[in-house]
């Protein structure tokens, strides 16, 4: 969609300014072009560089990479193996590197800001909002969770319950991603979950059931979705904190083998990742 010679953010489509430049279309005087690359330049040159620090396999992780791709503000994505310590008491080996001295991922690193370490998802995300070119829709709006989405995906929910079941001992598996690299990486996550009560070996042999269970919830999240791309119907059809949430965990299961997704379900994961340039699990 095009407004003032600008092209304007649709839903699904990502941008930086550079996009946005060469996207200033013939047919406007050469002043106002002008005009509009100053701006244009001036919004780029707010961006500070950006150091995304995460796990690859942690949702919280995914929100802030997906609001920031969707903006389409560039970031380096740095990767940490899961038993690191970051600095902290926690973890299994220290790799080197302290960011808040806490070991809990994400953490954005902003060049040029006292203090430029930015712990906390939400924060990161909020801040990301700020630096979204003003020309871009927001992407974002803090309209609330709905109820029915935020009790499908509650911590003590069936999804969650059957997700773990069904991803916790896949996860680990993946040692190609830096976070289960090290032997240590795994231990570390073993030997956390075992002592919030998971059982890795039961989980192998509930995955039949979970399975079976999973592929219903499946049907019921689809069947919650308010449009073919998003899942909460927004002003200018935008994503929503609802897809910030969903998209993370439904990543996060990808991973799980045999699952039968509903077609618009999966074209929905499928597409919200790759705006932002997320990879999927489901390749892996
Ligand atoms: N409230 C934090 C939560 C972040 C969080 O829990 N991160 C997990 C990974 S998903 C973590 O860093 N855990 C470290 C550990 O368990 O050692 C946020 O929203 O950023």
């Amino acid at each position: 969609m095009y407004e003032y010679g600008v092209k304007i953010l649709e839903f699904g489509e990502t941008t930086n300014m550079i996009s946005l430049r060469s996207t200033i279309v013939a047919g406007i005087s050469s002043g106002a072009m002008l005009g509009l690359v100053m701006r244009a330049r001036r919004l780029t040159s707010k961006i500070p560089k950006l150091t995304l620090h995460v796990y690859d396999h942690c949702p919280f992780c995914v929100r802030a990479e997906l609001v920031l791709g969707w903006k389409g503000i560039p970031f380096e994505r740095k990767v940490y193996g899961y038993g690191d310590t970051l600095g902290d008491t926690k973890g299994k080996y220290y790799g080197g590197k302290t960011l808040t001295g806490k070991k809990s991922l994400p953490v954005l690193e902003i060049q040029g800001r006292i203090p430029k370490f930015m712990p906390e998802s939400g924060s990161i995300i909020a801040f990301s909002e700020g630096l979204a070119p003003l020309d871009t829709m927001q992407l974002v709006p803090m309209n609330g969770q709905r109820a029915d989405l935020k009790a499908f995906f509650d911590s003590k929910g069936d999804f969650k319950k059957h997700q773990r079941i069904l991803t916790r001992p896949i996860v680990i598996t993946m040692r190609t991603l830096k976070d289960w690299e090290r032997d240590e990486d795994i231990m570390y996550a073993t030997e956390k979950y075992k002592k919030s009560g998971f059982e890795y070996a039961k989980a192998m042999k509930d995955a039949a059931a979970s399975r079976v269970a999973m592929n219903i919830l499946l049907v019921k999240l689809d069947s919650l979705m308010q449009t073919d791309f998003c899942l909460t119907k927004t002003t200018g059809g935008s994503y929503s904190w609802d897809d910030v949430i969903a998209l993370p965990e439904l990543r996060t299961l990808s991973c799980a083998k045999a699952l039968v997704w509903p077609k618009k379900l999966k074209a929905y994961l499928t597409k919200g990742l790759k705006q932002a340039n997320v990879s999927s699990y489901a390749e892996a």
